[in-house]
């Protein structure tokens, strides 16, 4: 893909590999970090998908919520949350995120409106309607995302969320990641549906489109679409943004449902391959390879000081627990 890019939209794009690229540092860092045994219980990498992650998050201001899934840790960085505190988290380690008792599904950083992870597919979308709600009744102009994967369309959380959404006219963006597969399924074999834009139509947003996901402009685009209807108490937009999951559901996965040549052609449009391509057209390739190089160094800086931090003493079990 040739992309001309004048100054400013070659600073931009330089922005977007750094963020893109400590997305992936992180995680080919994480899955590493779980075959060597580090990590305990499961993970779930989105390797490929950083446009997404991306491209909406810079779209958002500080105070704008998001909720995301099993497969957050992008949504979280692109958020600001610190990879450093996110690394000890998913370690178990007492100065994680949440102090080591929630691992990779469950960071949540709420002094950046990062209100959780979530392992319950679908499970997200209300708690952001939530969010939007309580923003609305307090005058706020805070705009909440739900990231989901398109797995989560089949579940009824999506169907409560939308509808709520739209009756109340909460400021809600259904940032909805077509990464292709639910588990270990094609989700195109299991939809009979027109098409996801149309069944958000069908609710009554007030806007639906989908994006490339794997262009980071093109995403922030509709994001910045959507969000301003938001803003200005028009209600809820869901966006459907095509990508591709690299790796398996969970790391370990074979992934022997992969069709071979349709992987490779998303491997020719992975989003930090595309930006660096375009960055060495426009000659700043040296400025690209130099923030990659950085964000692998920031990470490896974060593993080191996650595997030499200690873990939570036994008497913090019962911290944070609200019910007995
Ligand atoms: C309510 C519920 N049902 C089933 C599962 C098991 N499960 C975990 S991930 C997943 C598929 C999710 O697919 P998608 O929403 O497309 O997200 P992706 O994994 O592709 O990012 C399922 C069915 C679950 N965690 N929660």
């Amino acid at each position: 893909m040739m992309v001309t890019v004048s100054t400013e939209a070659t600073e931009a794009l330089l922005e977007d590999l750094r963020a893109m690229a400590r997305i992936r540092a992180f995680e080919t860092r994480v899955a590493r970090q779980f075959r060597e045994g580090n990590i305990p219980g499961f993970v779930h990498v989105s390797i490929g998908q950083e446009a997404v992650a991306r491209g909406v998050c810079s779209a958002l201001r500080e105070h704008d919520y998001i909720t995301t899934t099993h497969r957050g840790h992008g949504h979280c960085i692109a958020k600001g949350a610190d990879p450093v505190g996110m690394m000890a988290e998913l370690f178990g380690r007492a100065s994680g995120t949440c102090g080591g008792q929630g691992g990779s599904m469950h960071i949540a950083d709420p002094r950046f409106g990062i209100l959780g992870a979530n392992g319950i597919v679908a499970a997200g979308l209300p708690l952001a309607v939530g969010a939007g709600l309580a923003a609305q009744r307090r005058g706020t102009d805070a705009v909440a995302v739900a990231f989901a994967g398109e797995g989560s369309v089949n579940g009824g959380p999506f169907h409560e969320a939308l509808t709520l959404a739209v009756l109340w006219q909460a400021p809600v963006v259904f940032a909805i990641e077509n990464n292709q597969f639910s588990e270990f399924t094609r989700s195109e074999e299991i939809w009979r549906g027109a098409s996801l834009v149309q069944r958000a139509l069908d609710y009554g947003v007030a806007g639906a489109e989908r994006v490339d996901g794997q262009d980071v402009g093109a995403v922030r685009e509709a994001t910045e679409r959507a969000v301003k209807a938001a803003r200005k108490g028009k209600g809820p937009s869901l966006i459907e943004a095509m990508t591709y999951r690299v790796h398996g559901h969970y790391e370990g996965d074979a992934t022997p449902y992969r069709d071979e040549a349709e992987f490779q052609e998303w491997l020719d449009r992975d989003p930090i391959e595309l930006a660096l391509r375009a960055l060495r057209e426009d000659g700043r390739g040296t400025d690209a390879e130099a923030a990659v190089a950085a964000a692998e160094e920031e990470m490896d800086r974060a593993v080191e000081q996650g595997l030499a931090a200690p873990y939570p003493g036994t008497e913090t079990v019962m911290e944070d627990v609200y019910a007995s």
